[in-house]
């Protein structure tokens, strides 16, 4: 139909949409159709969509279709995710580092590429140069950011160029801060207004795509957990997150090596040489054994 247009969804709130066309500026206030069925899919920021006239002034179109999803991540509620920005600060609170890691084993499986941002170095100089060493080492992207000298907006532009980037990570760990920053308007509430409303520093509470670069960027509500295996991440999954491991692929005595005991393990070699950071295999090791055992408990569930 002539009047189809295609958009991006940039937001979503009570069943009104705003949707991004002309690749650029216009958004459309768009409506899903009572009667027409998306499938069970819930439309969501991100999602790439066609748009018709609805006729409705106050909401003049209709969101007609879905296009089939790269990705879709529950935390925080983006879809087609081509960057995250893992936001965590060196104290204040501690980073949560398994946290992190599972982050990255979500970014290896789903298409995503990740960039880490440690924030707060004003109150930890020393913890974020080790943090900084620990995942660059990893042959990770990983900025440091501080009160004085916070992460810019080119530095972020010159890595997410063109596609969707999210800000990803725990509570009061400063991603509004750094969003509002860099897209240069106060667009969410910080850190403080909420401890007046008593209700902690769960401040940010929707999700909304900003134009940035030729693509586009979103803060997202903090979050402190995770669980790979809702995600549909099992332990076969786990090692394309360390690539300090995953390296080393195929070249154990056993080809399905999990590198955890097993004989004639490169891995475990490495580790013992000192070549993998035993904090990130302890990590790995931990997810490992969780998603395998994870499995043989369905095995078992089901026989
Ligand atoms: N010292 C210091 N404080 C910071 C820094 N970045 C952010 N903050 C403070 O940390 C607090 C929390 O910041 P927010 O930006 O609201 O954190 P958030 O990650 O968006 O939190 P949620 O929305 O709850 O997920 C605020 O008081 C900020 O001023 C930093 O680099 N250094
Ligand atoms: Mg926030
Ligand atoms: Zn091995």
């Amino acid at each position: 139909m002539a009047d189809t247009v295609q958009g991006v969804i940039t937001k979503g709130v009570g069943g009104a949409y705003s949707v991004c066309i002309d690749g650029g500026k216009t958004r459309a206030a768009c409506q899903i159709r009572g009667g027409l069925r998306l499938g069970s899919i819930v439309p969501q920021a991100g999602d790439r969509v066609t748009i018709e006239p609805s006729g409705d002034p106050d909401l003049p179109y209709v969101i007609t279709k879905i296009l089939p999803r790269k990705n879709n991540l529950v935390r925080p509620p983006v879809a087609n995710v081509d960057y995250l920005i893992l936001t965590f600060s060196v104290t204040d609170p501690e980073p949560d580092l398994k946290l992190l890691d599972k982050l990255l084993i979500i970014c290896a499986n789903l298409d995503i590429t990740p960039l880490i941002v440690f924030t707060k170095e004003d109150l930890g100089k020393e913890a974020a140069a080790k943090y900084l060493d620990e995942y660059s080492a990893c042959g990770y992207q990983v900025l440091v950011s501080s009160k004085d000298s916070p992460v810019t907006a080119e530095a972020l532009e010159s890595i997410t160029g063109s596609g969707i980037a999210a800000f990803a990570g725990p509570s009061g760990v400063g991603k509004s801060t750094l969003c509002n920053r860099i897209i240069g308007k106060e667009h969410m509430e910080v850190g403080t207004i909420s401890r007046k409303l008593k209700r902690g520093r769960h401040t940010t509470r929707h999700v909304e795509l900003f134009d940035f670069g030729e693509g586009f960027i979103t803060d997202t509500p903090g979050f402190t957990s995770l669980s790979l295996l809702q995600l549909g991440i099992g332990y076969k999954e786990v090692p394309a997150g360390y690539p300090e491991i995953y390296k080393f692929t195929g070249k154990c005595k056993y080809d399905d090596c999990r590198h955890i005991k097993e004989e004639g393990c490169v891995v475990r070699e490495a580790l013992s040489l000192g070549q993998i950071g035993e904090e990130r295999y302890n990590r790995y090791r931990e997810f490992s054994e969780e998603l395998y055992n994870e499995r043989n408990n369905y095995k078992r569930r089901k026989a």
